[in-house]
């Protein structure tokens, strides 16, 4: 497998990883891919755009991995960025194609479902480039990004069969989206997932790549914007929105102030600098991811 060694200035205990392979989300993506092949009913379309989330997005990643070992330097960011864009649209207008409505659903408040016409699509475009984004800041630790990724995966399977059953999203006055098929994407991705990090575990053996955070993240944005729960993704991906919500705070502070919020952002290279161990810093980020999803999942009944 290829080697993508540690940037300069990376903290010390990452100097030691620059021999671990990464694009292992090739096979994480590969896996995904043929189970619902095997065990998905292929006529449903919102299927295939969980589908086509992965590959579009994962040919990114896979186009910056191999500039990264090949090149020894990544796609720009400006390009990165218009592929991802270009793709999310795409994404997008397949999601209006299958029937998905353009109102927004927010927990708490069954009956506000402001329609936001075609500014949905932009609404939706950021919520998919935005989450690829941020699952792949958040993919920093051994077993960071895939054991906060799973928990998301688990609560959006649990909220796809919800909304996918007519009487128990009347019960929870949420919007039935039909979205049963995903639950069967949504099981192959936390089965995979597990498979990864059985290996990306500290200390890790394999590293996803930009192939995996941005392919998964993407996949995790539309089964959210596919189940009518995006604003519930903000909640249970909390770890994500706290990653790069620090990395925004901190490039803000540094440039207005000349000085840094955090002694390195995102956040869980601060933690490693104030000395907490990788795996704690690891286990305890995923204590919160799964206390989040729980808690989005709350909001389900308490509407
Ligand atoms: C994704 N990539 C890891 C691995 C993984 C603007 C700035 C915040 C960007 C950010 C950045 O470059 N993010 C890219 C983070 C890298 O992991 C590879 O990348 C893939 C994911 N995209 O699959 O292939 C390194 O992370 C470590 N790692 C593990 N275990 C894993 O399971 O230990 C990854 C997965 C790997 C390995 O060391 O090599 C990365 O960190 O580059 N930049 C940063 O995150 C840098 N932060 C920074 O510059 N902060 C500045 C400003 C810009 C906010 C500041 O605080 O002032 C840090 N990352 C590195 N060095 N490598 C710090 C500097």
């Amino acid at each position: 497998m290829f080697q993508s060694g540690p940037r300069e200035h990376t903290p010390e205990s990452h100097k030691k990883k620059k021999n671990v392979p990464t694009m292992g989300g090739i096979f994480v993506l590969s896996t995904v891919i043929i189970s619902c092949f095997l065990w998905g009913n292929l006529s449903k379309l919102n299927l295939w755009i969980g589908i086509l989330s992965l590959l579009l997005f994962g040919i990114i990643g896979l186009i910056d991995d191999l500039n990264k070992i090949n090149k020894k330097k990544g796609i720009s960011a400006k390009t990165k960025f218009i592929l991802q864009l270009f793709f999310a649209f795409l994404i997008v207008l397949l999601m209006l194609y299958s029937g998905l409505s353009t109102n927004i659903s927010f927990p708490f408040f069954k009956n506000f479902q402001p329609d936001l016409g075609l500014f949905f699509i932009f609404w939706a475009m950021f919520i998919i480039v935005g989450c690829s984004n941020a699952v792949n800041l958040t993919d920093g630790l051994d077993g960071l990004a895939i054991g906060s990724l799973i928990s998301n995966f688990v609560t959006f399977s649990i909220i796809a069969f919800l909304a996918g059953h007519i009487k128990l999203a009347s019960y929870l006055n949420i919007p039935y989206t039909g979205s049963s098929e995903l639950v069967i994407l949504g099981s192959a991705l936390i089965g995979a997932s597990f498979g990864f990090l059985w290996y990306n575990s500290y200390p890790a053996q394999i590293f996803m790549g930009d192939v995996g955070s941005l392919s998964l993240g993407a996949c995790l944005a539309s089964m959210a914007l596919m189940t009518k729960q995006e604003i519930l993704l903000i909640i249970s991906g909390g770890l994500f929105v706290l990653e790069t919500m620090s990395v925004i705070i901190q490039v803000f502070s540094f440039k207005f102030t000349g000085k840094r919020m955090f002694k390195m952002a995102p956040i869980h290279h601060h933690f490693e600098l104030i000395g907490w161990p990788e795996s704690k810093i690891t286990t305890r980020f995923c204590i919160i991811s799964i206390i989040l999803s729980l808690l989005a999942l709350i909001t389900l009944k308490i509407r």
